[in-house]
């Protein structure tokens, strides 16, 4: 499908305006998180990285700083490939074995939980940047114990959901349902999103409580970020705006383009599933090892 990334480079100065409609500023950081039911680093970064309201949150910024909290779109593994299990330790799957993120590996049972049930369920992910790939998300088996840490094998081996993302997303929005088995207590929702332009995979853990009772445990109410509050902390993220953190090489650009980094850079041709690096007037369609870079 992505034969463009064996394209060599041609001029494309005869590509039609219309494609130019897809473009779009690439500006926001990489990736996302799911929003709905909020995982636990986004659930953080809501309630605020300098001012976190639960006891979870307080322990994970006393532990690792706010940066993983302002950092709150990324948790990939650049080079994932589709090896999860090998590359993710058991007791590691929260953080995707970045110490980075070692806090969100806690085996709690105080993290912010949103209230679910059995049946449909409309999933929500914000991505700060849309990449194709495919989003499949587990929950963990019935009798499993959230005060033990996550291991792969407690794991439903069928998905919750799974997604074809697209390189759109809906108001920086993937929404898709699935399915909730019945279950009772808490519980943790695993998300894999494994991008098929490219190696890279992002990986989150959402805490759910099916049934009251177990709800009533979390002090602190789970809310997802707003978009305000999003805007309010990208200044302090560390994912590259060019690239994806220090995980990963910002793209090969063109020398024009790459010699003004802090330009926005129209990357993403939608329709035509190309890249495309604008420069000089010139429309440049050019093989990149890394084509989506956000
Ligand atoms: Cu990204």
């Amino acid at each position: 499908m992505p034969s463009y990334r064996r394209t060599s480079a041609v001029a494309a100065s005869a590509l039609s305006a219309a494609a130019l409609v897809g473009l779009t500023p690439a500006t926001a950081g990489a990736h996302g998180a799911v929003f709905n039911p909020v995982s636990r680093v986004a659930a953080c970064y809501a309630e605020g990285p300098e001012t976190p309201k639960s006891q979870v949150c307080k322990d994970l910024v006393a532990d690792s700083g706010t940066q993983p909290l302002y950092d709150w779109n990324e948790v990939n593994i650049a080079n994932a490939d589709g090896q999860h299990q090998a590359l993710i330790p058991d007791g590691k799957l929260c953080s995707a074995n970045r110490a980075k993120y070692r806090a969100l590996d806690w085996a709690r049972t105080d993290w912010p939980a949103t209230a679910v049930a059995a049946g449909s369920f409309d999933f929500k992910v914000r991505a700060t940047a849309a990449h194709s790939g495919t989003m499949t998300v587990y929950i963990t088996k019935a009798g499993f114990d959230p005060t033990q840490p996550l291991k792969w094998s407690d794991l439903d081996a069928t998905p919750v959901a799974v997604y074809n993302t697209t390189r759109t997303a809906t108001d920086g929005y993937y929404n898709f349902t699935g399915t909730l088995p019945a279950r009772t207590g808490r519980h943790i929702v695993y998300k894999v999103w494994q991008r098929n332009d490219s190696p890279e995979a992002f990986y989150s853990c959402s805490d759910v409580t099916f049934g009251g009772a177990a709800a009533a445990q979390t002090q602190v109410k789970a809310h997802a970020p707003t978009e305000a509050k999003i805007a309010a902390g990208a200044d302090l993220s560390t994912v590259s705006h060019a690239g994806h953190g220090g995980d990963e090489q910002a793209p090969a650009l063109s020398a024009e383009t790459a010699a003004a980094p802090t330009s926005p850079l129209p990357l993403a041709l939608a329709g035509a599933g190309a890249l495309a690096a604008f420069a000089g007037g010139t429309l440049l369609l050019g093989r990149r090892r890394n084509p989506s870079a956000s």
